[in-house]
């Protein structure tokens, strides 16, 4: 299914009106306080969010999957679905895939159908936490951090395989994720543990391409229950400092210990110039991958006012790499994505609208209570109907949900693809 510009025009239509009424009360109200209004618009217009191929089906738990039907079966299918996304928000520019559930049978159709859809193919997933039916080493005690060098070097030449099927993708960077740790005191030994991983990401590393860049993601716990290798930030941060300049920390909200303070971690690696990419959900005890915004929505906009001042400030730091790590159990993971987009948008938005000067004067005076002010101003303004200027400016859909119901496209992809589960997480 495709949904052309035509289509979202016609379904415009019937909200143009009540969208030019809320759009001129906002622009009115932001350009009393001295927001530059357009440049705004522009900014939200321009912000692209990578969609992951393995968000695309119904994820489950670990006890249970009820499929939602219509899922992507193969990786043409799912470049389709973000397709549809990107049609809808034009914020969803971008997939990233996960080998080897990803591997593509055909290259150039691939890049052909992706540039049909408007989309780029964004970091790339090694997979290092599962054994594949045709392994021939196990992670089952290790990948990267292994004590065993021949499911060391495995995992490392898996990395290669993964940087080699990028490279024909003309994507720019891979991101490691690793389950690695210990389940019981005693399993492991730290020390080496460490050592291993940072040789292995070393090499790694060294066989990338020059353009490229390689995120470390980190995380307190789960699979390992006891420790994980690369438990935190300071762990990731250490690790990309000592493979070189292009290597960075990956954040990924969810991969914190509850009421950790993200937004000073944001700001922290934005200082050194190693914050490298963004993985968006939303969490309330750990890495629960629910809809971003859904729970902590003031945390999510503390985040991105870091994020907005270290773009503009700490331009030693490259621009971040944006995805969304979610999953659906009884959401359409459609409906779930362009829920979350709508939800980094907003905070993306709120976080534009913060008054850098006055906050600046705020902080140097210690007046503690103008300073929350000022955050919370941002924070409680409706933003909505600058994301809807942003994507009718862009040709996308004033209200991408209600559009994706009206076009029963839920409907549509089941009775084209039926019921088969997709692959994938
Ligand atoms: C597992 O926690 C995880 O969600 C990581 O965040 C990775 O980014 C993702 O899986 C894909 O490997
Ligand atoms: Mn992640
Ligand atoms: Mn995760």
């Amino acid at each position: 299914m495709i949904i052309g510009k035509d289509i979202i025009d016609q379904y415009n239509k019937a909200g143009v009106e009540n969208f030019n009424s809320d759009f001129d009360f906002l622009q009115n109200k932001l350009t009393r306080s001295g927001a530059n209004v357009a440049e705004i618009v522009n900014k939200i217009a321009d912000f692209q969010v990578a969609i992951p191929s393995w968000a695309l089906g119904a994820g489950g738990t670990r006890f249970g999957r009820f499929s939602y039907g219509g899922e992507p079966a193969v990786l043409e299918q799912k470049l389709d679905d973000v397709g549809l996304l990107h049609a809808l928000t034009h914020s969803a520019g971008a997939v990233s895939l996960h080998i080897p559930w990803d591997i593509p049978s055909d290259v150039s159709a691939l890049k052909e159908s992706a540039k049909s859809h408007g989309l780029v193919f964004d970091a790339m997933n090694s997979n290092t936490f599962q054994d594949q039916p045709d392994a021939k080493k196990s992670y089952k005690f290790g990948s990267l951090n292994s004590v065993n060098e021949d499911s060391r070097a495995y995992a490392v030449e898996h990395n290669k395989e993964v940087i080699r099927i990028g490279k024909e993708l003309d994507s720019k960077s891979l991101t490691v994720w690793l389950a690695d740790g210990a389940s019981f005191p005693g399993q492991l030994n730290f020390q080496t543990a460490l050592s291993n991983t940072e040789k292995s990401l070393k090499e790694i590393y060294a066989d990338m391409p020059e353009d490229w860049k390689l995120f470390i993601e980190y995380k307190p716990y789960e699979p390992n229950f006891y420790s994980t290798t690369i438990q935190d930030w300071g762990t990731s941060f250490m690790l990309a400092n000592a493979c070189g300049e292009r290597a960075f920390t990956l954040v990924d909200l969810g991969h914190h210990l509850p009421n950790t303070n993200i937004e000073q971690i944001v700001a922290t690696l934005m200082y050194k110039g190693k914050l490298g990419g963004f993985h968006f959900n939303d969490s309330k005890y750990g890495d629960d991958d629910l809809t971003v915004g859904s729970i902590k929505p003031y945390a999510l906009f503390l985040i991105f006012n870091e994020l907005v001042y270290g773009i503009e400030n700490n331009k030693n730091n490259p621009y971040p790499a944006w995805m969304i790590d979610a999953s659906h159990n009884i959401k359409d993971p459609l409906e779930d994505l362009l829920q979350s987009l709508e939800a980094i948008l907003i905070a993306y938005a709120q976080a534009l609208l913060v008054d850098q000067k006055a906050l600046k004067t705020a902080q140097l005076n210690n007046d503690v209570v103008a300073a929350q002010d000022i955050l919370q101003n941002a924070y409680r303004t409706d933003v909505r109907p600058l994301l809807q200027a942003a994507r009718l400016q862009s040709g996308a859909a004033l209200d991408p949900i209600a559009t994706y119901r009206n076009l029963k496209v839920r409907e549509t992809l089941i009775s084209e693809r039926g019921w088969a589960k997709a692959t994938g997480l």
